[in-house]
């Protein structure tokens, strides 16, 4: 067997490499080039090489990957199934290479074949079949299952365009087509047996089958979903699971018989009509698309997912009846909420089940996770659209309230409030399906991201729900995988932290705390100061190569990295630059702390607003770095198109991590967690997972500002006109007037003219209230950053507080807490052989 020669070891950075591996892997790349690329050494392209290179590896991938899953099948183990419209998995050579322990191994034997791993690594398009945060998580924990060996598939859909790229032109952001598929996809396996077919319209007949109510639905369409298979390994390679995506395509690809009559486009209509359901990933973070082709998508996923795990249930029990003992579903965020509808269906329509012991059976395997509160995020659809598109969900939907609401009633006997507000219909806006109040009802816990998110779940949106289903709401803080955002992106610090902490720290993050003990050293403060200053060498190289800026790698680096969205409040960060630019530019002889401030991100295409900031940081990213009474010591930067690629680079730069959202209405946040742990202070707001970094990492490593939820809530209230404020704050009055002025955009002076409004009289998201506070705390930033041994002392700290956040421990609450499935017990323990 191939794999015998690795066992697994993971030679400490320049160990020199098992010589027997190196020939094997050598033969192995050059075997692929030929025969699955059809191409010799002297011929091959960069991308030749990195698809040989990815086709090696996998062919080791899947060794494990079948042993796996007949490993798992054959004890009847129960399984996770990962509902998730979106996956933002980022790219995979060097996460697979890294977890299999062949990182070294491949190395060399490139180098010896002449190429470059880091040139063949940036070859692979970045799998961006995400938004954000609920993407970026559903990756982060499909590795997690994987690592710790839970059986776990992740179904999703299988987009030929993943999230548009983003382009600057003249600072406004431009959207055009991620081609992510045009070079073809290593990674994957084309499953063409697994096919299901997919319903959708028509209408429903009924059969009354001794008082079982059977329908029976004639649908007007069909459509067929096709399986991608992509491996997705855990660390040390023990154990692989799958991302099963699914791929549409109409059953009926070329009608002949209109083919025949001349009509070639009429001819492939219906395959391009099918087709359109995996096109794109729709880019609303945050804010429902609200249309019909968005819901077919939802539909179609689920639908395929639930046939599929079905049918494997089916071959390997045989009783459904037993689903909740062997399957645990869980629904990300509710894009996946049909599930419930669906899995209804199948049990009563097509396996005769009665409908109390179906629901039973339903509520018992299905789960559903709440990523936001934001009342425009909360998904609805209109009744009439659902009557046209699944008229059969639509009437298992009236079953199950009607049953829901009699228990409200019977809750709260003649509360018409109640009623309507767990109503899984909203009568108030036109007749409308609640997505949110269907996956709730349908699932036996509900939990939010973090511990601050899922009390204001008890107490806001489903504050009726939890009276009604006491004992649902859960918490589930979320995480990141430390082996992509420390191991992968920071290996320098990774490399500095397996010498401190000894090798295990691979395994075990509990022994992050070593770090603790060297927090004060001089020495080894100096090798951390080494590490990160770097890293920002780097960062400030990619700069210089994108846009043509040059920063100095010795300043402070700011960075704001996330979807730009006015809760998140990259407006309040370009208030405080303008500020200080002032103050500066009033000032110039003073000794200011030099500043990069660094933002990144994507904005929704249909988002005005938030494209209008992209362009206010850029408009005013161009005076600033150009004004010689700064010289150099402000300087700001946008970098274009924010995708995992990006993040890997930039986070283990940063210094200062924003997490400045409007206190309340970040449900949790991981960017903030991937900085923390790549060594950044946060400047943040008691929201989200911040109040529970601030718990770990200690008060006095963190910079809390502004206002809490509950004092939010009061304000707006109270209004949202921020004049007196204004008034009360002759910097922000000063930094206001620049951006309406037209200081910042001589061409156009307007252009800013609603910025200035919103943050004078419309101050919804907290900016002109939480700016002093903001102010003061990032001058206590530069006042911290010049006592080196401090902020040093502060950073490390903040590393080796980290280890609660990987997203294995989420894991693992999620398999004990809501999956009950076993997880493995400790990290994994090296194999013999492996070098220490
Ligand atoms: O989910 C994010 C939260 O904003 C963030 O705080 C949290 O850390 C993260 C993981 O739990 N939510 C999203 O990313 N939401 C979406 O991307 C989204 C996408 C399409 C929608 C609604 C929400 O229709």
């Amino acid at each position: 067997m191939l794999q015998e020669h690795f066992p697994g070891n993971y030679p400490a950075p320049g160990q020199p490499v098992d010589e027997l591996a190196l020939a094997e892997i050598k033969g192995a790349i050059l075997a692929k080039l030929r025969l699955a690329i059809g191409k010799d050494a002297g011929m091959a392209t960069r991308r030749d090489w990195y698809k040989a290179a990815a086709l090696a590896l996998r062919d080791r991938i899947v060794h494990r990957w079948l042993t796996a899953e007949k490993e798992s099948y054959d004890a009847g183990s129960k399984r996770v199934y990962y509902l998730s419209l979106e996956f933002l998995i980022g790219r995979l050579f060097t996460d697979a290479l890294n977890n299999m322990g062949l990182l070294p191994v491949f190395e060399t034997a490139l180098g010896d074949l002449g190429v470059g791993l880091d040139d063949l690594r940036k070859c692979e398009p970045d799998a961006a079949l995400g938004n954000g945060g609920l993407g970026r998580l559903a990756a982060c924990f499909m590795e997690s299952m994987a690592t710790l060996a839970v059986p776990a598939i992740g179904y999703g859909i299988r987009y030929d365009f993943g999230l548009f790229r983003q382009i600057i032109s003249q600072g406004w952001q431009q959207e055009y087509p991620d081609e992510w598929l045009s070079f073809g996809n290593p990674w994957e396996f084309q499953r063409a047996e697994v096919v299901y077919h997919i319903h959708f319209g028509g209408h429903v007949d009924h059969v009354d089958d001794r008082g079982r109510d059977r329908a029976t639905w004639r649908p007007a369409e069909t459509v067929q979903a096709v399986a991608y298979d992509t491996p997705i390994v855990g660390w040390r390679g023990q154990h692989v699971n799958a991302l099963r995506l699914w791929s549409a395509r109409s059953p009926d690809p070329l009608r002949l018989d209109v083919f025949n009559t001349g009509d070639y486009l009429g001819a492939v209509a219906e395959e391009a009509r099918a087709e359109s359901i995996c096109k794109f990933l729709y880019p609303n973070d945050e804010s429902p698309a609200g249309r019909e082709l968005r819901l077919r998508q939802e539909y179609f996923f689920v639908s395929a997912s639930l046939q599929d795990l079905v049918k494997r249930h089916l071959a390997s029990d045989g009783q459904l009846r037993n689903l909740p003992s062997k399957v645990a579903v869980q629904l990300n965020d509710t894009h996946p909420s049909l599930a419930v509808t669906e899995l209804m269906r199948i049990l009563v329509d097509l396996h005769n089940f009665r409908w109390d012991e179906a629901w039973k059976l339903t509520v018992a395997t299905l789960s559903y996770t709440n990523h936001t509160l934001l009342p425009e995020a909360l998904e609805t659809w209109p009744v009439e659209l659902f009557e046209r598109l699944l008229p059969r969900h639509l009437e298992i939907i009236y079953r199950i309230n009607a049953a829901h609401l009699a228990l409200a009633d019977q809750r709260c006997p003649g509360d018409i409030e109640y009623r309507a507000s767990v109503s899984l219909i909203d009568e108030k806006s036109g007749r409308r399906v609640r997505m949110g109040q269907l996956a709730f009802v349908g699932s036996h816990r509900i939990n939010g991201v973090s511990a601050m998110h899922s009390d204001l779940m008890k107490e806001t949106v489903f504050h009726d729900l939890n009276h009604l289903y006491p004992g649902r709401i859960t918490n589930k803080t979320n995480g990141i995988t430390f082996r992509r955002w420390l191991m992968l992106a920071n290996p320098k610090l990774t490399g500095l932290m397996r010498e401190v902490c000894g090798e295990a720290v691979l395994d075990d993050f509990s022994l992050f705390e070593r770090l603790e003990a060297r927090a004060s050293d001089n020495a080894f403060q100096q090798r951390f100061r080494e590490v990160k200053h770097n890293n920002k060498v780097a960062l400030a190289r990619l700069i210089n190569e994108r846009l043509g800026t040059k920063i100095d790698p010795s300043a402070l680096f700011d960075i704001q990295i996330k979807r730009i969205h006015e809760y998140k409040r990259q407006l309040l960060n370009v208030v405080e630059t303008i500020a200080l630019y002032q103050a500066i530019k009033d000032e110039p002889q003073r000794d200011w702390v030099p500043r990069v401030k660094i933002f990144a991100g994507k904005a929704a295409a249909s988002y005005r607003y938030a494209k209008l900031i992209i362009k206010l940081i850029n408009d005013v990213a161009e005076v600033v770095n150009n004004d010689p009474d700064v010289a150099g010591r402000l300087k700001v930067v946008f970098l274009a198109d924010y995708n995992v690629s990006l993040a890997e680079v930039i986070i283990p730069a940063a210094d200062l991590s924003e997490q400045i959202s409007t206190a309340g209405m970040e449900a949790s946040g991981t960017g903030n967690m991937k900085l923390a742990l790549n060594g950044a202070l946060t400047i943040g707001t008691l929201d989200g997972a911040n109040i529970e970094i601030r718990d770990h990492v200690g008060a006095e490593n963190i910079a809390i500002f502004g206002m809490e939820a509950g004092d939010v809530m009061i304000r707006r209230k109270q209004g949202l006109d921020a004049s007196d404020i204004i008034r009360r704050s002759p910097r922000l009055a000063r930094a206001i007037t620049a951006i309406e002025s037209g200081a910042f955009s001589p061409d156009d002076p307007a252009r800013f003219a609603s910025i200035g409004h919103a943050l004078r009289y419309l101050d919804h998201y907290m900016v002109s209230a939480d700016f002093d506070s903001y102010y003061e705390t990032q001058r206590g930033i530069d006042a911290r950053w010049q006592v080196i041994p401090a902020w040093t002392r502060a950073s490390i700290l903040n590393v080796a507080r980290m280890p609660w956040f990987s997203s294995d421990r989420t894991i693992r609450e999620y398999a004990e807490e809501i999956w009950n499935v076993p997880v493995r017990a400790t990290a994994a323990v090296p194999e013999a052989g492996a070098q220490r």
